[in-house]
């Protein structure tokens, strides 16, 4: 009973916490130095590099977003205007429609979420 209970107990409490290790800027940053002790080829790869994007509108109870972004390369997406959701509605706060914008998307939990986004100058 406890033999076969354990196992999946810590695998859903590891799946937790590598979520909420992948909510903070610097957890990715230290993985990506772990990773370049590993090879240089991983390097290479761009993680979580920046879009480009210009604001079409802002829903801010459903904490969502339209982007008429460029190509979204770590998403293999190409250039298109689509409703974001954002991982954080504060995120949402310092934005207006209009606004040019670099932002990193992902694909969280079946659906594309900003996860980080922020004003050009
Ligand atoms: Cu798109």
């Amino acid at each position: 009973m406890m033999r076969s209970l354990f196992p999946s107990v810590f695998l859903v409490l590891t799946l937790v916490i590598s979520s909420m290790v992948g909510n903070t800027a610097m957890a990715a940053s230290s993985s990506d130095m772990a990773q370049t002790t590993a090879s240089s080829v991983t390097r290479a790869a761009p993680q979580n590099s920046f879009s480009h994007g210009e604001i079409q509108e802002i829903n801010r109870l459903a904490a969502k977003v339209t982007i008429k972004h460029g190509e979204l390369k770590n998403l293999d997406m190409p250039a298109m205007t689509m409703v974001f959701r954002v991982k954080e509605p504060s995120m949402l706060e310092r934005l207006k429609v209009g606004d040019q914008v670099s932002f990193i998307a992902e694909q969280i939990g079946g659906h594309l979420a900003v996860v980080a986004i922020e004003p050009m100058k």
